[in-house]
């Protein structure tokens, strides 16, 4: 995340309690939105005068995004079923070849399931990040049945002893019932398959789009039952408070940010850093 708006805390709770209405502004310039940036003022007027603002803001930003055990990806199940859904261009099909990526790093396997089967392009992208990450990719022709694509990723991870089954979906918010028909055949053909499955349903969202990704955010969590979200292109937004909402409106745990194109691009979300950056150094 740029830092353009840590300057600006910085002065502002440099010296004593800041000024409530410019802290308000700063925070919703940020993308926390005016309902949580509201909620935070009336925290921090709670807490005890002699307490440094920064830290006490900190701490307050902290534990509005800290989810605690739901921080981390359940990877319980054998295989682990992740599926990703969001609309078109968030990011998932690059997030998901992260992913597969990063758990690789950590000697762990994965089959990739081109389940977004509307365009070839898609199919095609998915069979290429899977050469760049060394893994294997099940794919239909396009126009097919996405979960039967799902189950056949699961019966390829079942019959290798692979770690994961990570799920790409197509990104249709146009027709709800028909987004929600499909991901909950999808998500009826993974439970069939493995016990527990999905272990998660992983919301992508774009940081750039502001609180546009919130609106997204609570439609998607209508029609499927999200488990956490992935916020991308962070390295494109100074507004970063966008995780602040998706926690304090949605509930949901933010579990890993994008920060760039590169496979390497994918960071767990750490609260505390997070909190760090966006209100840049003490002064
Ligand atoms: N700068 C930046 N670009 C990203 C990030 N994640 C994805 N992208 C880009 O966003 C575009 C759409 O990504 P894609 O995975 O195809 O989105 P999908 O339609 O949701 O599958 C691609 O050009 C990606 O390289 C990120 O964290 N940072
Ligand atoms: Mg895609």
């Amino acid at each position: 995340m740029r830092s353009a708006f840590g300057a600006a805390f910085s002065r502002l709770l440099a010296r004593g309690p800041a000024d409530p209405a410019a802290l308000e502004e700063l925070l919703i310039l940020a993308d926390v939105g005016v309902e949580a940036a509201r909620r935070i003022l009336d925290r921090l007027s709670r807490s005890s005068r002699g307490d440094p603002p920064r830290e006490v803001l900190a701490g307050i930003l902290v534990d509005i995004m800290d989810a605690g055990p739901d921080q981390a990806l359940n990877l319980s199940g054998r295989p682990s079923v992740v599926v990703f859904v969001g609309v078109n261009g968030t990011g998932k099909t690059t997030t998901l070849a992260k992913l597969a990526y990063r758990l690789g790093q950590d000697g762990k396997t994965a089959v990739l399931a081109a389940a977004d089967t509307y365009r070839a392009a898609a199919i095609d992208q998915l069979n290429l990040w899977g050469e760049r990450v060394g893994a294997r990719v099940v794919a239909h022709r396009p126009g097919s049945d996405p979960a039967a694509v799902a189950y056949d990723a699961v019966q390829a991870a079942l019959a290798r002893g692979q770690d994961l089954v990570l799920v790409d979906t197509a990104g249709r918010l146009h027709t709800r019932t028909g987004l929600m028909d499909e991901l909950g055949k999808v998500r009826r053909v993974l439970a069939g398959a493995v016990p527990g499955a999905p272990h998660e349903v992983l919301l992508v969202l774009d940081a750039t789009t502001g609180q546009n990704a919130l609106e997204q955010a609570r439609v998607f969590k209508e029609a499927v039952a999200v488990t956490g979200v992935v916020l991308t292109k962070l390295d494109g937004t100074a507004r970063g408070g966008i995780v602040v909402a998706i926690r304090e409106r949605l509930g949901l745990p933010v579990k890993f940010v994008g920060v760039g194109e590169a496979v390497a691009d994918l960071l767990p979300f750490d609260p505390r850093a997070f909190a760090e950056a966006l209100l840049g150094p003490p002064v």
